[in-house]
C-alpha cells in the first residue's frame, strides 16, 4: 500500500541535507527508510518477539518511558548497574536477535550517503515511544569507537528531536522527524547532546499510536 502521495523513491531522491546549520558531520535523510519499510516492519517483529520491548531503569532507578530492546551481536542495557552493552539480553540470557540483513543494509546505505563508507553496526537498539514517552539529553558514550557515526532511524508517529551542543547547557534546536526519515550523526557532533520531546498523541496509517526509533551503533 502506498500511503503517500509520491512514490517512496522521491523521497530518497531529496537527498542529505545538514541536520542543522553550521554542520556537516550530521546529516538528515528525509524519507530515506521509506523504500525499507515493509522489511523493517517484518524484522521488528520477529526481533520483539524474541526479545520484548521493555521499560529498563537508569543507574539511579527511574524507569525510562521509552521501552526498548536490541537486535545485532551486542545491545544497549541500562540498571543499576549503569550503561552498557551486553552479548545476551538479560530477559532472557539468550544471545539479542541477529540484525536482520535489511537492517544492515538500510544503515550501511544511509551512512555512505552521509560520507560514512564502510560503516559496520554491530549494535541496534529498538525503542518504542508511546504518547507522552520523552527521552532526557544524552551523549551517546557508551561505544568504543567514537569515529564510527551512529544511524537512526525513525518510523511511525513523528517526534521533535532535540539536538544540542557539546555541552549539557547548550540550547538544544528541535528538528521534526517523520515516519521513514534517517538521521546520521557522526564526526565533530558524535558527543553532542540529543533528545526526544515527549510524543504527541496521534495514529500513524502503518503503525498506530506509536514511534519506533533504530539506532544503529558500532559498540566494539
Ligand atoms: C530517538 N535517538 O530518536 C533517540 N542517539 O528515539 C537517539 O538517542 C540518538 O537518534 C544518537 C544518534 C541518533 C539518535
Ligand atoms: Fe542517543
Amino acid at each position: 500500500m502506498n500511503l503517500s502521495l509520491f512514490d517512496d523513491d522521491d523521497y530518497a531522491a531529496i537527498g542529505p541535507a545538514p541536520l542543522v546549520p553550521g554542520t556537516t558531520a550530521s546529516t538528515l535523510l528525509r524519507g530515506f527508510a521509506l523504500p525499507a519499510v515493509t522489511q523493517l516492519l517484518q524484522g521488528l517483529d520477529a526481533i520483539v518477539q524474541a526479545a520484548p520491548l521493555r521499560h529498563m531503569a537508569t543507574p539511579g532507578g527511574l524507569r525510562m518511558s521509552v521501552a526498548m530492546s536490541n537486535c545485532g551481536q551486542l545491545g544497549w542495557v541500562t540498571d543499576a548497574r549503569g550503561y552498557r552493552y551486553v552479548r545476551q539480553d538479560p530477559a532472557s540470557s539468550e544471545p539479542w536477535p541477529a540484525m536482520p540483513p535489511g537492517f544492515l543494509q538500510l544503515a550501511q546505505d544511509a551512512a555512505q550517503a552521509a560520507g560514512y563508507p564502510g560503516f559496520l553496526p554491530d549494535a541496534c537498539l529498538v525503542n518504542r515511544y508511546l504518547p507522552g514517552a520523552r527521552m532526557a539529553l544524552h551523549q551517546d558514550k557508551d561505544e568504543c569507537d567514537f569515529t564510527a557515526p551512529i544511524v537512526s532511524v525513525s518510523l511511525g508517529l513523528p517526534a521533535t528531536f532535540l539536538f544540542g551542543g557539546n555541552a549539557r547547557s547548550d540550547k538544544a534546536v528541535r528538528i521534526a522527524l517523520v515516519h521513514g526519515d534517517v538521521v546520521v550523526w557522526g564526526g565533530a557532533d558524535r558527543l553532542r547532546f540529543h533528545g526526544v520531546a515527549p510524543l504527541k498523541d496521534g495514529e500513524h496509517a502503518l503503525l498506530g499510536s506509536q514511534r519506533i526509533n533504530l539506532t544503529f551503533r558500532k559498540a566494539l
